[in-house]
């Protein structure tokens, strides 16, 4: 096993490592900016290090920092967490070539992923259900372009290779409008990612976002952990995720399941991942995959008694998974409201000084969180201060749990969404289950 791991984030993730890492009887190293001397987990931490000022840029995406904390603290691993520099293949590489374990796939693996273009050609070659596109890069000839958006069908929606998450999208709905819109998202993409490499997919006008969860250890061993549904969001931001995804077709449901875990085999993926699919009238259509652990994990731990930071740790140590596909049964069903800082209104940021944190508790409740009453909220990074899971034996109960777990949860001293949680799951629409990406955008207008 591990001996010492560098926890290179902050906040909740930060924490939930440690966590995982005190089960393993691993030491740990909590690295933090200025701003983040008080961060529960750096109290909790076997070491800490400062590595520098209070900007995410100078410290927690600062890649010399981070591996000259790792040396003077001789760890032996670096668990990126979520955000930063998670999926950043460079810094993969420098740290392994700087002699140590990246908590993560193999830099080759995730700047394969990073570009969508190259991600979709080796999911659909490894028989993974992609959206019919113009499978590969799309060149500057007007007439090819608008020959692929024909066979396509319209709407089109152009996006920059180098994008994701959101990020560099145009949506076309008729020819005249094709070319330009091309060459315009192409100079976005250029100057926002330094890739001006764009491809086409057919627009899919009313999809719920479902994703499933895997984990594989290099060595010939990858397994699924079933599927969340992911569609209640704000602009690209996720509000509140479930596991299973309620409602989907059990044949193509089965069917993508297995067509992911292949798929890790067949590219020798290493680490927990995640395929991110649109499913629209009972059809999956992959179209992106992460190479991190994601903040929504905790639901599929809550079905499946899998702990996936721990087999993260696992497999960085060079260990088999430590569950087989036939170990897991999907138990029950799960949800997590994100609990963000912010102004219920605007959803602008709304940091400062917590004066009172009461976490809800009773059985299948979980509250993941670095919060406690007297901390700060600092201004300079994400305003993401908690997540509250529920467990039930079914959805309805788990909702339930939910439901009550939001009435108990008091924060005080700085504004939060959680009054917006309380609507959404009281929401009949959502109660009912499998709503629309669309959905909270809409609901949030009217
Ligand atoms: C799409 C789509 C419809 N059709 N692709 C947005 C984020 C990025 N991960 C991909 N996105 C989308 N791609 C096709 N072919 C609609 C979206 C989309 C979306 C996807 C998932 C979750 C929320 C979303 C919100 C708006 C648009």
């Amino acid at each position: 096993m591990l001996d010492k791991v560098l926890i290179a984030n902050r906040g909740e993730i930060a924490l939930r490592i440690l966590r995982a890492c005190k089960e393993l009887g691993i030491k740990t190293v909590a690295v933090h900016s200025q701003a983040d001397r008080e961060l529960m987990h750096v109290r909790l931490a076997d070491e800490a290090v400062c590595i520098g000022p209070a900007s995410s840029a100078e410290s927690y995406l600062h890649i010399p920092a981070l591996i000259s904390a790792a040396e003077v603290t001789d760890a032996s691993a670096i668990h990126p967490g979520y955000g930063f520099l998670s999926e950043n293949a460079d810094f993969a590489e420098q740290v392994e070539r700087s002699g140590f374990r990246y908590i993560g796939p193999r830099a080759e693996t995730i700047r394969l992923m990073g570009d969508k273009v190259s991600a979709i050609s080796a999911m659909k070659e490894a028989g993974v259900p992609t959206v019919p596109g113009s499978d590969g890069p799309l060149g500057d000839d007007d007439e090819a372009n608008l020959a692929a958006a024909r066979r396509i069908g319209y709407p089109v929606i152009i996006k920059a290779a180098s994008g994701g998450g959101g990020r560099g999208m145009r949506v076309v709905h008729t020819e005249g409008h094709l070319p330009s819109a091309i060459s315009i998202t192409r100079t976005e993409a250029h100057s926002a990612f330094g890739d001006g490499t764009v491809y086409m997919e057919k627009f899919l006008e009313k999809p719920r976002h479902v994703e499933v969860q895997v984990l594989a250890d290099g060595q010939g061993n990858a397994i699924h952990l079933y599927d969340r549904d992911c569609s209640l969001q704000r602009r690209h931001q996720k509000v509140l995720e479930e596991a299973p995804a309620p409602g989907i077709d059990p044949a193509a449901r089965e069917k993508v399941l297995n067509a992911c875990r292949n798929a890790c085999l067949d590219i020798n993926y290493r680490g927990a991942g995640t395929f991110e699919f649109l499913y629209e009238n009972g059809e999956f259509f992959f179209i992106e995959m992460n190479t991190r652990v994601q903040v929504e994990h905790p639901v599929t731990e809550m079905v499946t008694g899998v702990d996936i930071v721990k087999e993260q740790l696992r497999i960085a140590s060079g260990l088999p998974l430590s569950v087989s596909q036939d170990d897991i049964e999907l138990v029950g069903h799960a949800f997590e409201c994100r609990i963000n800082a912010e102004d219920a209104r605007t959803f602008m940021p709304s940091p400062g000084r917590v004066t009172l944190f009461h976490p809800p508790g009773g059985l299948g409740v979980r509250m993941d969180s670095h919060m406690y009453t007297g901390y700060s909220v600092p201004p300079h990074y994400d305003s993401l201060i908690g997540k509250l899971i529920t467990w039930g034996e079914d959805r309805h109960i788990a909702l339930t749990r939910m439901r009550n777990g939001l009435d108990e949860l008091l924060v005080e001293g700085i504004k939060t969404n959680i009054e917006l949680h309380k609507e959404l799951v009281r929401d009949s629409h959502f109660q009912q289950g499998g709503v629309t990406i669309h959905y909270l955008e809409k609901k949030l207008e009217s």
